[in-house]
């Protein structure tokens, strides 16, 4: 290894390390180090980059880790408010109070007597754990013990894609694209909303870009022309956010009254495989007698979905609705991928299957060049597993199963919940869970506990959020910097990276990187300051609480590390192959239980090269068209009957998801609905919601505009995984976060490129520099995701472009349904007297001065 070192790098070794944030990629990192210090970041190059096996290489924020981990703002020390005391808590001076240094026993004995206190007065429902559906934690687990906790749940990343979508035969999330090697076969490539480029860092941009060599062409269906859409020069459809069932429903109309002799619809796949389009293909327990074909003609209510019925709600030029209806026809190969973004939208409830129906009009599922899913994120355009990576041992766990107090919060309205003391309740549609109708419950939220989240930033609403962290009682947070949600506590601890503490991912699971690959990595610098890890915080927490954490969770940290690794196996047909060989001498080396196993390679060779990358090729087990989902289905439906749906086909028509919306959303047995929640029909029909393109207008009818008319989405943006990251000097200066605005909106408004813009809405309001641009639709701006609020404190005015500034709370359709792209701003230049710096000037947030 020695021979790549600079000068003045004697002795320095490169050690793989992670990279385990919540963002849409796996890469091999790997830091060279010298006695605990990092003297620079590569990533991989263990092998060359070939189609076969193309290397594991990393985004900028894999580059700058070394930033987060051993930043100048990284947490050293347990602190808690300066004006804080469990007697007079000065809650208003949340966020903006003093921080002064503790002991861990202070710190935790504060947490514990607070719990106890929020417990014997107000019961265990008092204590809202703000996790990620289900994502249940290390304290989790603790309170869990205790007696459990106020849960949360909510779709968060995958919109309606989260909501009874198994019901009509679209279930698998991330699941349902065909392997990468299929791509090239397919005509026309189609990218409902994608950006992968920048939200699934890597593989995905180059599995299209060799589709591209190959002869695919491109179609992009968006707001704004992405990236991932550009370098694929791909056709821009353009459509406003949340109308994307509108869109597809002018397609299909286009696609029936154009069709002549199955020139555009596959007649033989939608009657062998389908149930709901037509009065002849009715499913057995459809409860009304209109199908699809009566409601897109208007048979059933008068109002033919034309092209220019559409174009009127979703923009899209009527040429292009029938350019798309040309491109979906069964003499093309089409292979539909979607990101959630049109499902995270109010009133999106039906687009998953609309998405489908499209699909099964042309046929375009289960064969060669065919394929159709909702495969954002890790997964995308190579769904499926490979490599198996267990959640080895770690605590958490995907149910709430373990948490006693039954009750639910839906993450949309926590905020209300906390300031009003009530809520809907329609349980938790997480898979494992229940769900059912929504109940009234009250609340009296006390403690409020922040682990691996960072909810004031990333949930809607941050202004009214504040107000809540604002009225209860007491706030902990654990953190590795100043996450908003630690800013707003009252006790903040610091907790080890696993660059000092050597633990399983927790985003690490099966789905969660390329399913080529998996990943092996060493913690090779020591804990920074006084940081502990979250399962010793948890287990001083347990302690103080009268229970025995090792005995509840008996598995180290570094036995759960060990397993994920050496239980990482390659998936062949005929049973799966361990990557690591692991030896007697292994486990004793690590102090760890397991058995002596035969493996593709050393285990230490593993560690050092940090990484396994399948190769592939045409002829693999994976690449076989009948291992494709949905192939055995398409080949044989009567045989091999999708598990799902009750008519064992795709359900154009499907009672069992009308009726499950029916239920959480209040109109089962005769109900009404209840706040904003929607009645979903069997049919895929477009549905009119708060928030949307429609609501923007005070008078439809005559096109009158409301105060806010312009629709905000976002992009998951590149600088930051969410929220993380975002403190990375290097990052803030390799990227400006600005707001893409429409180039004719901006002129009427006399903006330019670089100017300061002021956007806003009844939520809140912030300051962006405009990036101006034909790439935005008029009418639309995107606002990159997840900054960090800073409320500039005479003003009010948030200097960081935090989208969840401007995002309502409780007004979704669905209860759980985060309806992140569905909001309605209006936007001026700025003529106040703030200077807004650039980011990359504005200063860190280091709480203790030392
Ligand atoms: N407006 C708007 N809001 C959105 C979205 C959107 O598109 N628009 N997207 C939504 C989506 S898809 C998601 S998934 C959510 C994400 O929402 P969050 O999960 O709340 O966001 P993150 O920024 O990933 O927060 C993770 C925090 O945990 C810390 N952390 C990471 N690992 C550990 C650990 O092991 N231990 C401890 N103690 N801390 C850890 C990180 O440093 C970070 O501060 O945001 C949602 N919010
Ligand atoms: N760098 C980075 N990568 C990430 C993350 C991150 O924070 N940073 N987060 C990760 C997580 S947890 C998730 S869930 C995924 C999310 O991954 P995606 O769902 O792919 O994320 P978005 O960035 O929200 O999608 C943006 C694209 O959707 C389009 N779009 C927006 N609204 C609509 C609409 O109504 N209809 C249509 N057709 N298109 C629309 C936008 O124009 C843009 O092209 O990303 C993951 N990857
Ligand atoms: S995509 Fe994710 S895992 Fe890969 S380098 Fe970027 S932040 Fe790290
Ligand atoms: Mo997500």
């Amino acid at each position: 290894m020695d021979v790549k070192l600079r000068k003045g790098e004697e002795g320095a070794q490169w050690v793989s390390v992670p990279c385990w944030h919540n963002c849409g990629g796996r890469c091999l990192i790997k830091a060279l180090v010298r006695d605990g210090e990092i003297l620079r970041m590569k990533t991989d190059d263990v092998h060359e980059d070939t189609w076969e096996r193309p290397q594991m290489r990393s985004c900028p924020m894999g580059h700058a880790m070394r930033q987060q981990v051993l930043g100048e703002d990284r947490l050293r020390h347990p602190m808690k408010r300066r004006h804080w005391s469990p007697e007079d808590p000065h809650r208003e001076l949340r966020g903006v109070d003093e921080w002064e240094r503790i002991s861990w026993d202070e710190a935790l004995d504060y947490l514990a007597d607070e719990l106890k206190a929020a417990k014997e007065e107000a019961g265990n429902e008092s204590i809202l754990y703000m996790n990620m559906i289900n994502l249940e934690g290390y304290l989790g687990q603790v309170l869990a013990a205790f007696g459990g906790y106020l849960d949360c749940t909510g779709t968060q990343s995958t919109g309606t894609f989260g909501l009874a979508n198994p019901q009509f035969g679209f279930g698998e999330l991330y699941g349902s694209s065909n392997d990468r090697m299929d791509l090239e076969n397919s005509d026309y490539i189609v990218l409902m909303g994608h950006n992968a480029a920048w939200c699934a860092f890597g593989q995905a941009s180059l599995y299209l870009k060799h589709a591209k060599e190959k002869g695919a062409k491109f179609v992009f269906v968006g707001p704004e022309y992405s990236f991932t859409a550009g370098f694929a020069n791909a056709q821009w459809i353009p459509v406003r956010p949340g109308t994307d069932t509108a869109l597809l429903l002018g397609v299909a109309y286009s696609m029936i009254t154009r069709d002549e002799d199955g020139s555009l619809i596959d007649w033989d796949f939608l009657d062998r495989c389908t149930v709901g389009f037509d009065a002849a293909h009715m499913p057995a327990d459809a409860r009304t007698d209109e199908s699809f074909r009566d409601y897109v003609l208007g048979m059933s209510d008068g109002i033919p979905k034309t092209q220019e019925w559409a174009s009127e709600i979703c923009g899209t030029p009527v040429e292009l609705i029938d350019l798309f209806a040309d491109i979906n026809s069964c003499k093309n190969r089409v292979s539909f991928h979607s990101n959630s973004a049109p499902a995270r939208c109010k009133g999106s409830e039906n687009y998953p299957q609309m998405l489908m129906t499209i699909a099964a009009m042309g046929g375009h599922f289960g064969t060669p060049g065919n394929s159709c899913a909702n495969d954002q994120y890790y997964g995308a355009m190579n769904s499926g597993i490979l490599v198996h990576v267990p959640y080895s041992g770690t605590p958490v766990r995907f149910t709430n199963a373990g948490n006693p107090v039954g009750k639910c919060v839906s993450l949309d309205s926590i905020w209300d919940a906390i300031l009003d003391g009530e809520y809907w309740d329609a349980g938790n549609n997480f898979p494992g869970c229940e769900v059912h109708e929504p109940v009234r419950e009250t609340c009296d939220v006390r403690v409020l506990i922040s682990e691996a989240n960072n909810f004031l930033a990333s949930q809607a609403n941050t202004n009214r959020g504040i107000e809540a962290f604002r009225k209860v009682g007491f706030v902990f947070a654990s953190a590795y910097y100043m996450k908003v949600d630690a800013q707003y506590a009252d006790v903040v601890v610091p907790v080890t990276t696993r660059w000092e503490n050597a633990q399983a991912h927790l985003y690490g699971g099966t789905n969660m990187k390329d399913k080529e690959c998996s990943f092996a990595s060493r913690a090779p610098i020591p804990r920074v300051g006084e940081s502990r890890s979250d399962r010793e915080v948890a287990a001083g927490v347990a302690a103080r609480l009268g229970f025995d954490y090792e005995a509840m969770n008996p598995k180290s940290d570094e036995q759960c590390w060990f397993e994920q690794i050496t239980q990482s196996a390659v998936m062949y047909p005929d049973g799966p192959r361990p990557i690591a060989s692991v030896t007697e001498a292994d486990l004793d080396r690590y102090g760890v239980e397991g058995e002596p196993q035969e493996g593709i390679m050393p285990l230490e060779q593993y560690l050092d090269e940090g990484g396994y990358r399948q190769e592939r090729s045409y002829d693999d087990p994976w690449a076989n068209p009948m291992a494709q989902p949905f192939a055995a289905f398409v080949a044989d439906p009567e045989a091999n009957p999708l598990p799902t749906t009750a008519s064992g086909k795709f359900e154009i028509y499907c009672q069992a998801k009308s009726d499950w919306f029916d239920r959480v959303n209040g109109y089962a047995d005769g109900g009404e609905g209840i706040m904003d929640f929607v009645r979903v029909s069997p049919l895929p029909k477009h549905l009119e919601a708060p928030e949307t393109y429609q609501a923007s207008f005070t008078d439809w009818e005559h096109k009158v505009k409301g105060p806010y008319p312009v629709q905000m989405t976002h992009l998951h943006y590149l600088r930051r995984a969410h929220t993380d990251c975002d403190n990375l000097p290097w990052l803030r200066e390799a990227l400006q976060n600005p707001v893409f605005i429409n180039k004719q909106d901006a002129e009427e408004r006399g903006i330019k490129t670089g100017d300061v813009v002021r956007v806003f809405n009844g939520n809140g309001q912030f300051l962006r520099p405009a990036s101006v641009t034909r790439t935005v639709m008029p009418g639309v701006i995107v606002v990159p995701h997840g900054a960090s609020a800073r409320i500039d404190r005479a003003t009010g005015i948030d200097l960081a472009g935090a989208d969840n500034i401007l995002t309502s709370s409780n007004r979704t359709t669905t209860p759980f349904l985060n309806s992140w792209n569905s909001n309605l701003v209006q936007y001026e230049k700025y003529v106040g007297s703030i200077e807004l710096p650039p980011d990359c000037e504005m200063p860190p947030i280091i709480p203790l001065a030392e």
